[in-house]
């Protein structure tokens, strides 16, 4: 399996985060990445390919045009009001307030245009953003001219980000980009299964009406668990897209058995759609020493994770979301594509 790497994804990086009252260093950093690039090559999955440059036509089809204007000048704008540090917001729109008339202050429009503040940008954020964009795309070319899979190891990730908004480490929804693109370009049906610990809430909003592309997500109970208010059971679309969208929350502690009996239905309910091609958001956070998540799996899990999902026999794209153990981050995500690959 081929994979497509950027290396611009280094100049995202530095920031902080809240987490349980204290500042800390983000959890979401570069090292993720490169230690993922590093067990691709030991592993020998395959040539790691660099990104071709893609324009953003397909991800203005899914995304706000406003918001993917907005998100290349954050850091001029956040410069030009003589700030530096990260740039992050602290004010959002939320009831009571007025979230239709866009502010004018970079800060303001930050929390316009994001549904937390876990989405802070450097200098090199833009460029990260659209080369992790440009990853994507590039690695779901090779799946739609005949690849039977490819790994597109983006970052930053993508599937909190929402039709207008940022958050949770996301900017650009990749996996959402690549699946539009798969209908703009021959395929009748796709599926997004997002296997990341986190609900992919912006994933879910972006495809909740649409009967063309079926999302499936296995995730953290929202009651206790990031993103909070989005990503329970009782969500199945809306409108022609009712019985496309499908949630499977668990609770904290879940291990390997009931794990992969939630992946079993899923899969069961991706081969009754038949999607012509399958789009898995990867997530590794599932992990049992990750940092920020509670689910119990073990590194001998995400083989057989790959092995369910290669049983599809469906051609299959792999999209990085998150996984913050980063010593085992890279054996956790390469097995899962040694798996589907069946070894
Ligand atoms: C307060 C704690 C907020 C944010 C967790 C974000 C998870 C991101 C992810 C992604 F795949 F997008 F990377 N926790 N500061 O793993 O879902
Ligand atoms: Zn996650």
């Amino acid at each position: 399996m081929k994979t497509i790497f950027s290396p611009l994804h280094n100049g995202h990086s530095g920031q902080l985060e809240i987490i349980a009252g204290e500042i800390v260093p983000g959890f979401e950093k570069a090292s993720r990445a490169e230690i993922i690039r590093a067990r691709v090559e030991s592993e020998k999955l395959g040539p790691i390919l660099p990104p071709d440059e893609h324009d953003l036509s397909t991800a203005g089809r899914i995304h706000r045009s406003d918001y993917l204007a907005f998100l290349p000048t954050v850091w001029t704008q956040w410069q030009a009001a003589g700030r530096s540090g990260s740039a992050l917001p602290f004010t959002w729109p939320t009831r009571g307030l007025r979230g239709d008339v866009p502010p004018k202050a970079i800060e303001a429009l930050l929390g316009y245009y994001s549904f937390d503040g876990g989405a802070p940008f450097v200098a090199g954020t833009w460029d990260a953003i659209k080369s992790s964009h440009d990853v994507a795309l590039t690695a779901a070319a090779l799946v739609l001219n005949g690849e039977h899979s490819a790994f597109a190891l983006c970052r930053p990730p993508g599937h909190h980000a929402g039709a207008g908004f940022m958050g949770g480490y996301c900017y650009i929804n990749n996996a959402a980009v690549t699946a539009e693109w798969f209908r703009q370009n021959g395929a009748t049906r796709v599926t997004i299964l997002d296997i990341d610990y986190h609900h992919g809430n912006g994933t879910q909003e972006i495809f909740y009406e649409r009967a063309d592309v079926q999302v499936i997500n296995l995730h953290g109970d929202p009651m206790n668990e990031y993103p909070f208010f989005l990503g329970h059971a009782d969500e199945k679309g809306s409108g022609s897209g009712t019985g496309f969208n499908h949630n499977l929350p668990m609770p904290a502690g879940t291990a390997w058995e009931p794990w992969s009996a939630a992946l079993d239905d899923a899969c069961k309910r991706l081969a009754e759609f038949a999607p012509d091609i399958v789009v898995v958001s990867l997530g590794v956070d599932t992990f049992e020493k990750d940092p920020i998540s509670q689910f119990k799996l073990k590194s001998v899990d995400y083989p057989k994770i790959g092995r369910k999902i290669a049983e599809l026999g469906l051609p299959t794209l792999f999209v990085m979301e998150g996984g913050y153990a980063v010593e085992e981050i890279g054996v956790n995500a390469v097995g899962v594509l040694t798996g589907f690959e069946g070894e």
